[in-house]
């Protein structure tokens, strides 16, 4: 056996050196940072110390492995149950995993969360996809903080690619609350919960300014041994050539709030939405939902000067639509650089780009065309169409929670994977009719057959006279194509047929937007009682990937509320490989 071994282990060596694998660390920490320059110093979970996370970058068909160190310590006991863990799984946002569910890092489908002090390492390749991914903590909301950039540049093999002869910037957008995650955690699943506060700070690659007039600066500063005492770093500077094209690729990294982003004085020309090459399309603006990316063109060919770089929070009713998510795009100059270049900037150039203030629902998803032509699979026709309509409620406790057709998502006590690859677990039903529109009450996941087309209505509602929440959903282990959408409630056989997105494109996600019928909001002249519908839309899935998947609201606290399904696809052909450490 040993000299089986010794005879092997150079062989092995050998083996891993030829394929080239691409190795990354991420160590999870707990560190106090100050990020908006605020009297706020908040204790929160980093990778590699850093905000955002180190960026990941590989080629097209490579594989990675990717160590998750778990270095916190030791879960404080909390008074709301599911709050506070400090058992974390790291998630890489949009990559299929192809024959590597094992990998996708969702705890209790995918794998065990690693507690303290242990790791896991994630191993896959990255096949038939190249664009703009990012990878986030999968626990809780500590993907509030818990993320970075995860680039896939196409293979070197291929030649002509348009979009790799820019120089890129990364611009990762998100959100910095002023409260604890525990605390936060224990008020979104607790029975105080009213609704989700705001965010104090946008922050644009992890800064901003929180208080403009009075930014905290590194002197003010009071406790020095920590990385918030670095001081203000005021805002991130982009700099540009004059004369050059940019690719600009922006993550939607926030957790809650749908962003809208511009540049003055600079229109933006989209050519990939979530890892899928689109017609370039021209747009003064972006709206970006929590998980989406977007790469854009910019030409700098404005007067070399500043720019400002804004946000603002878009498909909020009844909220302030002003963002402090600002950013700063420089023109090099010529001049001999001074000392004032390293100097943190804490005052934005006086001009603003403009966000409109009337809302077309949708955006202009539907305007946008893929570049290599539409995929013959959305005019197929579908094997079942499964409605998944999310309600929120309150328990007998008094805690709120969302359910998708009446059940709130709960996690399973061990990881689902783990029990089919021991056998552990009774497989589903051989034919969809057995099922409960596409759920199977006794595993609690919706099951997919190999290979089938599955269309998802992605319902909202809300309670007339009250506001209807965007929902940004997401699909892990697939992209979909969104091939409808609509107003109020979907109804089979009047909407059965829509279709009125007329290139579809695939995302892996796709923002409900809250769009109210007026028709069927009241009854007889008064407010209709009980949830009605305000906005859907159906997206496509071609079941080609053997897995555990989970599909939720990419609104954290949402999911965290329960806003979650998981799809239990061919689970007879998920092959038998046990992640390492599991
Ligand atoms: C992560 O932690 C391991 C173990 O302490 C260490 O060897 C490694 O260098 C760390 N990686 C980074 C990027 O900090
Ligand atoms: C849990 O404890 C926190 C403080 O530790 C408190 O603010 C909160 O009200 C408690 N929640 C419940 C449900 O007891
Ligand atoms: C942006 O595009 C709009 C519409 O095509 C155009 O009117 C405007 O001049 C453009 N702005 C810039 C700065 O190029
Ligand atoms: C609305 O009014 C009509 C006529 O008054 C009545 O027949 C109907 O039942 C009412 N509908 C509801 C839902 O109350
Ligand atoms: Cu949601």
């Amino acid at each position: 056996m040993v000299i089986l071994l010794l005879v092997l282990l150079p062989i092995f060596i050998l083996i891993q050196n030829v394929v080239g694998i691409k190795r990354f660390d991420l160590n999870i920490t707990i560190d106090q940072i100050n990020p908006d320059c605020s009297k706020y110093n908040g204790h929160i979970l980093l990778a590699n110390h850093q905000l955002p996370g180190p960026t990941i970058q590989v080629e097209e068909g490579e594989r990675v492995q990717i160590t998750v160190r778990n270095f916190l310590p030791p879960t404080q006991p909390s008074n709301v149950t599911g709050a506070g863990s400090n058992d974390i799984t790291v998630h890489f946002h949009g990559i299929r995993q192809y024959g590597s569910s094992y990998a996708d890092g969702v705890p209790f489908l995918t794998q065990r969360p690693i507690p303290p002090g242990a790791e896991f390492t994630h191993d896959f390749r990255v096949v038939n996809q190249e664009g703009t991914f990012f990878y986030h903590a999968h626990v809780g909301l500590s993907e509030q903080t818990l993320f970075g950039p995860f680039i896939i540049h196409p293979s070197k093999k291929h030649h002509q690619v348009l979009s790799e002869k820019y120089p890129e910037h990364i611009i990762s957008l998100s959100e910095w609350w002023h409260a604890s995650r525990t605390s936060f955690e224990e008020y979104i699943l607790g029975p105080e919960f009213e609704f989700i506060p705001e965010a104090q700070s946008v922050l644009i690659n992890g800064r901003t300014l929180y208080n403009t007039d009075h930014p905290l600066l590194p002197s003010q500063n009071t406790s020095p041994q920590n990385e918030a005492d670095k001081g203000c770093l005021g805002y991130t500077v982009f700099e540009v050539d004059r004369g050059k094209t940019y690719r600009l690729r922006v993550i939607g990294a926030s957790t809650f709030r749908t962003l809208g982003f511009a540049i003055a004085h600079h229109n933006l020309t989209i050519i990939e939405v979530d890892g899928e090459s689109v017609k370039p399309y021209s747009v003064s603006f972006l709206e970006v939902a929590p998980g989406q990316r977007l790469s854009v063109l910019l030409h700098a060919v404005q007067p070399p000067q500043d720019y400002t770089i804004a946000t603002d929070r878009r498909w909020a009713e009844d909220v302030s639509r002003s963002s402090n998510g600002m950013a700063v795009l420089r023109y090099k100059t010529n001049h001999k650089s001074n000392d004032n270049d390293n100097m943190p900037v804490l005052q934005l150039p006086p001009n603003r780009p403009e966000f409109p203030l009337l809302d077309a629902t949708h955006w202009i998803w539907s305007n946008l065309k893929p570049l290599y032509g539409v995929d013959p699979i959305v005019i197929r026709p579908s094997s079942r169409t499964i409605k998944l309509r999310a309600t929120d409620f309150k328990l007998p406790t008094g805690e709120t929670r969302w359910a998708i057709n009446d059940v709130a998502y709960m996690e399973p006590e061990e990881p689902i994977l783990l029990d089919i690859l021991q056998n552990k677990r009774r497989r589903p039903p051989l034919s969809a009719s057995a099922l409960n529109n596409g759920y199977d009450p006794y595993l609690a996941t919706y099951p997919l057959y190999h290979y089938e087309i599955v269309d998802f209505v992605l319902q909202s509602t809300h309670i007339p006279g009250e506001p209807c929440r965007s929902h940004p959903w997401h699909t892990h282990g697939h992209s979909h194509w969104e091939i409808a959408h609509g107003s109020g409630e979907y109804n089979e056989i009047k909407h059965g047929h829509l279709r009125n997105i007329p290139y579809p494109i695939q995302k892996d996600v796709t923002l409900v937007y809250p769009h109210i019928d007026s028709q069927d909001e009241t009854v007889n002249g008064s407010l209709a009682t009980g949830f009605v519908g305000c906005g859907w839309s159906k997206i496509r899935i071609l079941a080609d990937n053997p897995g555990i998947w989970a599909m939720h609201c990419h609104n954290a606290p949402h999911m965290l509320m329960g806003m979650m399904v998981a799809l239990e696809e061919a689970p007879e052909l998920i092959n038998g490989y046990l992640p390492l450490d599991s």
